[in-house]
């Protein structure tokens, strides 16, 4: 069977750092430069203006078969028919999202730690795992887990795992090593002079490890 989706590259936006370029071009450049998912964030924006990128993000993403993932607003996801939703530990469950989103839908989950486990249910398709190494886009980030102790988190997960926090073409491989199936940046892309060439060396990265 064909996946439904791929995280090897995983872009999740920033309103800021997209902000001078726009997230709709940010996003045409980071997939044309090889991103297989992308995930829209925004933690301060209103629901209206997170719908209104989501569907330009859809208009653009569709065609190209790369699905789009709204965080956290499980409403939004469903108001613009998103592809899915990923949701942290203090969102609605991803149960929740199941039965709003429908059984298609793609659904991720976050673990900071171990004792967050138990949350992942059977209504999650994949697990975003971190932060793995320091990151300073995110203020309330919970403690970097490591190479090691991201590893040892992996190996308790059946799901497949993206891995977030701090990555960068350099860590890349040290990333997949520990155990992800995926990277998930931010600001490696996002913040880039160049989103496109950022996500090519990224994919390459990838390519070079699984290789
Ligand atoms: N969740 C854990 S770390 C993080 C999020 C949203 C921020 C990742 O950003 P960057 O710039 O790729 O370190
Ligand atoms: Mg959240």
């Amino acid at each position: 069977m064909v996946p439904r989706f791929d995280l090897s590259l995983y872009l999740v936006t920033d309103p800021e750092m997209t902000a001078r370029r726009g997230v709709v071009a940010t996003v045409a450049a980071a997939v044309a430069g090889g991103v297989t998912i992308v995930q829209l964030r925004d933690k301060l924006g209103s629901a209206r203006a997170l719908a209104e990128a989501g569907r330009a993000l859809l208009a653009l993403l569709r065609p190209l078969g790369v699905p789009l993932l709204v965080n956290d607003r499980l409403d939004v996801a469903h108001a613009i028919g998103a592809d899915g939703a990923h949701v942290g530990q203090d969102d609605l469950p991803p149960s929740e999202a199941r039965i709003l989103l429908g059984p298609q839908a793609i659904v991720g989950l976050s673990i900071t730690a171990s004792h967050q486990l138990g949350t992942i249910d059977t209504s999650v398709d994949y697990v975003g795992l971190g932060p793995l190494f320091p990151t300073g886009t995110k203020a309330d980030a919970a403690p970097a887990l490591g190479e090691t102790g991201f590893a040892a988190l992996r190996r308790q997960i059946t799901l497949p795992v993206v891995a977030i926090g701090g990555i960068t073409v350099a860590n890349t491989p040290r990333t997949l090593a520990a155990g992800a199936d995926g990277v998930a940046v931010i600001s490696a892309i996002c913040a880039a002079a160049d989103p496109q060439a950022a996500a090519q060396a990224l994919r390459h990265a990838i390519r070079t490890v699984r290789r």
